[in-house]
């Protein structure tokens, strides 16, 4: 069965909790339940993690390899800054679909810039919540036929 890694980057696990009028009232816990629910509905499995730190986000791109078939990343700030997430996606050569959920190109100008972008298979950014739902279903379907 097709399994994909749903990870997050730095400041994620506040979401619901801390500016919503930025992001929203809808938890990460609540997000990743949304994405088990999506992963049924399309026969495949998601794994579901979070962290503060570039090298960790680092180390579980490397170890996706081999077990999942894609990711989808919501890398948060690293998105405008990491070479380091960048060179791991490219060094793995794993199909990650990138996500936001305000749409980064409708914000501040640093915001506008993205190192995931040119190693990634798509961009998903501007549909909150529910973007990460669209990304598992973009990746699955890229996955299938390369769409
Ligand atoms: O829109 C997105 O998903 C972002 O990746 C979110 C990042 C931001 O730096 C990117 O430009 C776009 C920030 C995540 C911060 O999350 C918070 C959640 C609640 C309270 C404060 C921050």
């Amino acid at each position: 069965m097709t399994s994909l890694l749903v990870l997050n980057g730095p400041n994620l696990n506040l979401l619901g909790q801390r500016q919503p009028e930025v992001y929203g009232h809808t938890t990460l816990s609540q997000i990743e339940e949304q994405c088990h629910q999506m992963a049924e509905r399309l026969g495949i499995t998601v794994a579901f993690g979070q962290s503060n730190h570039e090298g960790d986000l680092v180390d579980a791109i490397h170890n996706a390899r081999g077990t999942y078939a894609g990711i989808v990343l919501n890398a948060g700030a690293y998105t405008h800054t990491s070479i380091a997430l960048m060179d791991a996606i490219s060094s793995t050569q794993i199909p990650v679909v990138e996500l936001h959920l305000s749409n980064i190109h409708a914000r501040e100008a640093y915001r506008h810039r993205s190192y995931i972008a040119p190693v990634a298979v798509g961009q998903i950014c501007g549909f909150g919540p529910a973007g990460y739902s669209l990304a598992i279903t973009a990746l699955v379907g890229h996955l299938e036929d390369g769409t």
